[in-house]
């Protein structure tokens, strides 16, 4: 995304979010909240537009538009600044806070002269916010809870931050003359969902003007430790929601080296420990500079991590897998799983189009999914029940009509392109019924079944509600399981054991969801999914034309669950896709 789309889509939230906590216009509000994501989602560049041509972006109005072009000409927006004055930046911290939101963070402010989240904290704890209307015990509970989650999110970034991050360093350091290998390594190599630092590698023979070149990037707001073999620097991440930057450490070691360095700066700390151990057993001794003779101190490989992980007997495992949850076992016995990739990844099943809360037309959205290659790909605006996206019947059914057109047209004279699937992303009620009759059902080609509301029902109930969910002969994915927002909400109480029972036998799948603030199901439940006879659909829920490439984000996340193409229907050719989608009916 061009780095001005991301400022001003920064500054417009933040002015949404002030207009809402200063008791404006709720509104006006809203509209800047979807100006925000509009220009996030542009795929042109708000720092070259014009006021006419901004204007048509997406709730981008007169007014707002000339927002941006007060931002071209002075980097700021006057009537932000003015607001700004109005509220402490603490005060819109602590609405970040689940369960405590705009009216209250004000209410506290303006009651109890709260103005961060620590001073908000501390009042908790001194027993402050017990009398004050509208808070008792259960919400302080939640309020502490809320902030624990806020501050972990905080200290971690999200792995597209990161990763964005991460792609811009190596880009720089590889330019480098003398360097000749660059890569990222740590726990984004492994794809956690948050991660804590980035990790870079690289080889060359004189370090000095590698170090150089990082301390000099953009964006570098410390420089925290700058040596011949390791520099450490904070950079800003360009990510409207990480003010405070990640840290970067850049190592560089001789090429001779590689493999050995890579494995061990890929971790996890869990994994070498255990690869260490083996090396131990077989009298060998290994570091990041290579496997060696543990007497004679004899190098035998360090060029490969292949090289490295065959000489201790073990197949090289895929760094996803490198948790130490059985995959050395498994490596040992040349046992592991061929993992399901990117490539592999024949359509997406989630997707949202402007005709509810998407910023991309059918159009823009069907044409970057062609350009990537799809085989496949469904269209899935929510459906009624989710009354804010004013979905009807006759929307739903004009929107058939366009892409069956739309399907036609890609086609051509020749064979079809791509496949256009109708599909909807239905709301499980607090019952767990969707919305509208079977009947209308039955017309999508997918449908994909999500929790939008009631998260905090009890597990038997929850649990009942998700079984419904599943044994409903319509319902063929079940979206964003969890239902967590990484950070920010918890997941829901669901008996998983159970749901994973029930979508084996009904032939339901679980959605790995790639946004990179869900990662849902989270990986440590694929596995036991899978082992259940779970089948999963990996999909986007891309609600603009940019978020389609976080699928690689739930691809690193389903091969952290050990999943082959076998697991995933949306690897699957068309037809055997279609046969699933039929639940045996
Ligand atoms: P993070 O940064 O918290 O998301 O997680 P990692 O896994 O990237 O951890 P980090 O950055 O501390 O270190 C990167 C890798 O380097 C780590 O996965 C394993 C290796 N490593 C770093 N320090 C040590 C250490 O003291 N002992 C061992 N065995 N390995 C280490
Ligand atoms: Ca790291
Ligand atoms: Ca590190
Ligand atoms: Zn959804």
């Amino acid at each position: 995304m061009p780095q001005a789309n991301e400022m001003v889509a920064a500054l417009l939230q933040e002015y949404a979010d002030l207009l809402q906590i200063a008791g404006g216009d709720q509104f006006r509000a809203r509209n800047y909240e979807r100006a925000a994501k509009s220009v996030a989602g542009y795929s042109g560049d708000v720092a070259l537009l014009d006021a006419a041509t901004l204007r048509q972006i997406p709730g981008v109005g007169t007014s707002i538009a000339t927002k941006i072009i007060q931002f071209q000409q002075t980097g700021t927006i006057a009537a932000l600044e003015d607001l700004r004055a109005t509220v402490p930046g603490g005060v819109r911290e602590m609405t970040r806070i689940p369960a405590l939101g705009p009216k209250r963070a004000l209410q506290l402010y303006r009651e109890l002269g709260i103005s961060s989240v620590a001073e908000l904290s501390a009042a908790i704890d001194e027993g402050r916010l017990r009398d004050l209307r509208g808070f008792g015990p259960k919400s302080e509970d939640k309020l502490k809870h809320g902030i624990e989650l806020a501050r972990s999110l905080h200290q971690r970034v999200p792995l597209n931050v990161a990763s964005d991050v991460a792609e811009r360093i190596v880009a720089a350091i590889s330019a480098v003359p003398g360097c000749e290998r660059c890569e990222h390594a740590g726990s984004l190599r492994r794809f956690r969902e948050t991660i804590g630092d980035v990790d870079i590698l690289a080889a060359a023979s004189d370090s000095g003007p590698l170090m150089q070149a990082i301390i000099e990037l953009p964006g570098v707001t410390e420089v925290i430790a700058h040596g011949d073999t390791k520099t450490s620097v904070r950079i800003s991440t360009g990510h409207p929601a990480q003010g405070g930057g990640i840290q970067v450490d850049l190592r560089v070691v001789p090429l001779e080296c590689w493999g050995a360095a890579l494995q061990y700066f890929t971790g996890s700390q869990a994994h070498n420990v255990a690869i260490r151990e083996i090396a131990v057993r077989k009298k060998l001794k290994l570091s990041e500079y290579g496997l060696f003779q543990a007497e004679t101190g004899d190098l035998i490989v360090s060029g490969t991590e292949e090289a490295v992980y065959r000489r201790l007997g073990l197949e090289w495992v895929p760094p996803p897998l490198r948790e130490n949850t059985g995959e050395v076992q498994a490596a040992l016995r040349g046992d592991l799983p061929v993992l399901v990739q990117v490539g592999d990844v024949r359509g997406d099943l989630h997707t949202h189009t402007n005709l509810t809360d998407g910023v991309g037309t059918l159009g823009e959205m069907v044409g970057v999914a062609t350009a990537r290659g799809y085989e496949y790909f469904a269209v899935t605006d929510h459906a009624p029940n989710l009354f804010m996206q004013r979905m009807t019947l006759e929307k739903m059914l004009s929107q058939r009509d366009q892409l069956r057109g739309l399907e036609a047209r890609l086609a051509g004279d020749g064979d079809p392109v791509m496949t256009l699937l109708h599909g909807t992303e239905l709301n499980i009620g607090a019952d767990g019924t969707v919305d509208w009759p079977a009947e209308i059902l039955a017309g999508f080609d997918v449908c994909v079944a999500s929790v939008h509301s009631h998260f905090d029902q009890p597990r038997a109930e929850m649990t009942r509600r998700f079984l419904r969910a599943c044994e409903n002969p319509e319902v063929n994915i079940i979206g964003h399981p969890s239902a967590r927002r990484i950070g920010k909400r918890p997941p829901v109480d669901v008996d998983f054991a159970e749901l994973f029972r029930a979508c084996a036998a009904t032939g339901t799948a679980l959605e790995i969801n790639a946004s990179p603030g869900r990662l849902d199901l989270p990986s440590d439940h694929i596995k036991a999914a899978r082992d259940a006879g779970v089948k999963f659909s990996i999909d986007t829920d891309a609600h603009a034309t940019g978020h389609l490439d976080f699928v690689r984000y739930g691809v690193g996340t389903a091969q952290r669950g050990w999943l082959s193409t076998d697991d995933v229907i949306n690897t699957w050719p068309l037809d055997r896709l279609r046969e699933f989608l039929r639940k045996g009916g």
